[in-house]
C-alpha cells in the first residue's frame, strides 16, 4: 500500500466522493458556498490536499434556516425511528472505516491507527445512540395532591451548533451528531479549517443514508469557515445549544456570547492531564500508559498526558525508563507501517513547542530528551519534532499552561498530599491518572479531594477515553460533557408535567384560595 500522500489522496477522495474542490456549506439540498476559496495542505509533507469554497454570511443564513426548518419535522420523527437513521449510518461508517481513517490521517497527521481508531469512535458512538434512542426517559414523581400525578419528559431542544477542532476532527463531531439525532436535535457543524475534507465526507455520508430513508438531510448540516462563522453561530438565537471544542480564549468567548442570549453551551476546553506515579506503581502499566498518553498523536489530544508527577522513590529508575522509550520512538510519515509519532499539525505548533521548551529552561528545568526537529525523507513539508521530556524544580507558570505538543514535564513528590496539590494546581480539568497498586492511594485520587478533573483514571491513562462515559471536564475546561451516560439530557429540554385526574382542584403547599 502506498505512503504517498498523494496516492492516498486520490484513493479515498475517489472512495469518499471527494473532488479537487468542493463548497463548504451544505443545507440538505444543495453543496454550495461563496466565501474565500480555502487551500487545504496535509501536514503530513506541506501538500496540496485540494480547495474548499468557504461559506460567507448568506450562505451561514441559509444553512442555520435549514437546519431550523428540518428541526421541526425531525422532532416530530419517533425517537426509535430517528435511532434507526443512526444505526443504519453506524453501519455506513463501518464501511466508510478504512478510507475515512486515512483520510483523518492526510488532512490531521495522525498515524493511520489512529486516524482508523478515531473513526471506530463514530461506529461505537451510533451503537450507543441506537439504544439510547429507546431510553429517553424521564421520572414521575409522587404528587402531594391526592389523584395527581407528576412526570417528566425530555423532548427535543433545537438545532444544535457544533464547533470542533482539528485534532478529533469527525469523532468530536459523531458525540454530538449522533446524540443529538436521536434526541431530535438537527446539528449544524462548524469544523476546523484545518480539516474541512473529512467534515464534508463523513456529511456526504450522513446525506446519502437520510436520502435512502427519506430523512431530510438538513438534519446534518455543514458550514465551513473562520472565525466569522463561528461568531455567527455564538450569536444565533435559532441555535439553543451550542457545543464547542478547542481553546479557552474560544470557549471564553463562545461562553459568554451565548449565555448573553441565554442559552446552553457544552464546552470541552483545553486540559493539562497528569499523572501521578506512586512508590507503589507497577511501573510497566505505568510507563505503557504514560508513554502512550504523552506521545500518542504527536502530544495534541485534548486528553495528552502533560505532566507526570512522580514519586522521589520511583523517579529515577522510571523517568530513565521513559527516555530510553522517547528515544527509541519511531517518527515519521503516519501513512507508514510502524510508525507511532506523525507531523504536528502546522510550523506555528513546531514554534510553540520550541518557545515552551525554551521558557521551561529559563524556570530551571532540564530537558532530558527531546525538542529538535526530526527531518523526515519525502516528508519535507511537514513539521515533525522529536518528543520531549523535561525535569521541572517546581510547576512554574509554562507548565500550567497547555501547549499542544509532546512535551511531558516531570515534578517530584514525597507524600500524596503533595501530588494531589500539584495535581490540581492548573487552571484545567479534563483528564488525570493514577498509577498505583495500593488501594487506599487510590482511593484518595478518587475521593471528593483527590483529582479535580472530569475523567480520573487507575492504572490506565489520561487518553484514550471509551465512548460510553460522559466526556467532559472542571475549571477552565468549560464543564461540558458529551458522548456517553446522561450527556443526552443537555441536548434536550425537560418539561416536568402535573396531571389532575381528579375532579376538584387542590393546590400545592396547602393553599386555600376559594
Ligand atoms: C480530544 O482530544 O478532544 O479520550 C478528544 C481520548 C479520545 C478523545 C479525545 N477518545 O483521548
Amino acid at each position: 500500500m502506498s505512503t504517498r500522500v498523494i496516492d492516498v489522496r486520490n484513493e479515498v477522495f475517489a472512495e469518499l466522493g471527494l473532488s479537487a474542490e468542493e463548497a463548504g456549506a451544505f443545507d440538505g439540498t444543495s453543496w454550495l458556498a461563496h466565501g474565500p476559496l480555502l487551500a487545504v495542505t496535509s501536514p503530513i509533507d506541506g501538500s496540496l490536499l485540494g480547495h474548499v469554497r468557504q461559506a460567507d454570511a448568506a450562505d451561514y443564513g441559509r444553512v442555520a434556516h435549514a437546519a431550523a426548518q428540518a428541526f421541526l419535522r425531525w422532532r416530530e420523527t419517533p425517537a426509535p425511528q430517528r435511532g434507526e437513521l443512526v444505526r443504519l449510518l453506524g453501519h455506513r461508517f463501518r464501511a466508510a472505516k478504512p478510507a475515512l481513517g486515512r483520510l483523518v490521517s492526510l488532512e490531521a497527521g495522525k498515524i493511520l491507527a489512529e486516524g482508523a481508531g478515531e473513526v471506530q469512535e463514530i461506529i461505537d458512538i451510533c451503537d450507543f445512540a441506537t439504544g439510547l434512542s429507546r431510553q429517553l426517559h424521564g421520572f414521575t414523581f409522587p404528587s402531594e395532591r391526592p389523584g395527581h400525578r407528576i412526570m417528566e419528559q425530555w423532548h427535543p431542544i433545537g438545532p444544535v451548533g457544533c464547533i470542533t477542532a482539528f485534532n478529533f476532527p469527525v469523532a468530536v463531531w459523531a458525540w454530538n451528531f449522533a446524540v443529538a439525532a436521536v434526541c431530535g436535535d438537527t446539528v449544524l457543524w462548524k469544523p476546523s479549517e484545518k480539516t474541512p475534507l473529512t467534515a464534508i465526507a463523513c456529511i456526504k455520508l450522513v446525506a446519502t443514508v437520510c436520502r435512502e430513508t427519506g430523512v431530510d438531510p438538513a438534519v446534518a448540516a455543514l458550514v465551513i469557515g473562520d472565525a466569522s462563522i463561528g461568531r455567527k453561530l455564538a450569536a444565533d438565537p435559532r441555535l439553543p445549544v451550542i457545543s464547542a471544542t478547542g481553546s479557552i480564549a474560544m470557549g471564553r468567548y463562545v461562553a459568554a456570547a451565548v449565555a448573553q442570549r441565554l442559552g446552553r453551551t457544552i464546552l470541552e476546553l483545553s486540559g493539562n492531564n497528569a499523572a501521578i506515579v506512586t512508590s507503589r506503581a507497577d511501573l510497566d502499566v505505568a510507563a505503557k500508559a504514560i508513554f502512550f498518553g504523552a506521545v500518542g498523536t504527536a502530544g495534541q489530544r485534548c486528553t495528552t498526558t502533560r505532566r507526570l508527577i512522580v514519586h522521589r522513590s520511583v523517579k529515577e529508575p522510571f523517568v530513565d525508563r521513559l527516555v530510553r522509550n522517547y528515544e527509541s520512538v519511531p517518527i515519521g510519515n503516519p501513512l507508514q507501517a510502524g510508525i507511532l509519532v506523525g507531523p504536528l499539525i502546522d510550523n506555528a505548533a513546531g514554534m510553540r513547542m520550541h518557545a515552551a521548551l525554551d521558557r521551561a529552561r529559563e524556570a530551571g528545568g532540564k530537558v532530558l530528551t527531546g525538542g529538535q526537529p526530526v527531518a523526515v525523507a519525502e516528508c519535507a513539508g511537514g513539521c515533525y519534532v522529536r518528543p520531549s521530556i523535561v525535569d521541572m524544580p517546581e510547576q512554574a507558570e509554562v507548565v500550567r499552561e497547555e501547549t499542544f505538543a509532546p512535551i511531558l514535564y516531570v515534578l517530584t513528590y514525597e507524600t500524596l498530599d503533595e501530588a494531589i496539590a500539584l495535581h490540581n494546581g492548573v487552571s484545567q480539568g479534563l483528564s488525570s491518572a493514577i498509577f498505583t497498586t495500593d488501594f487506599q492511594e487510590a482511593e484518595r485520587f478518587l475521593a471528593p479531594g483527590g483529582s479535580d478533573c472530569g475523567l480520573a483514571n487507575v492504572n490506565t491513562g489520561t487518553s484514550g477515553a471509551e465512548i460510553g462515559g460522559a466526556f467532559g471536564g472542571e475549571k477552565d475546561t468549560g464543564g461540558g460533557r458529551e458522548s456517553g451516560s446522561d450527556a443526552w439530557k443537555a441536548y434536550m429540554r425537560r418539561v416536568t408535567s402535573t396531571l389532575n385526574a381528579t375532579g376538584d382542584v387542590p393546590l400545592a403547599q396547602g393553599i386555600k384560595f376559594e
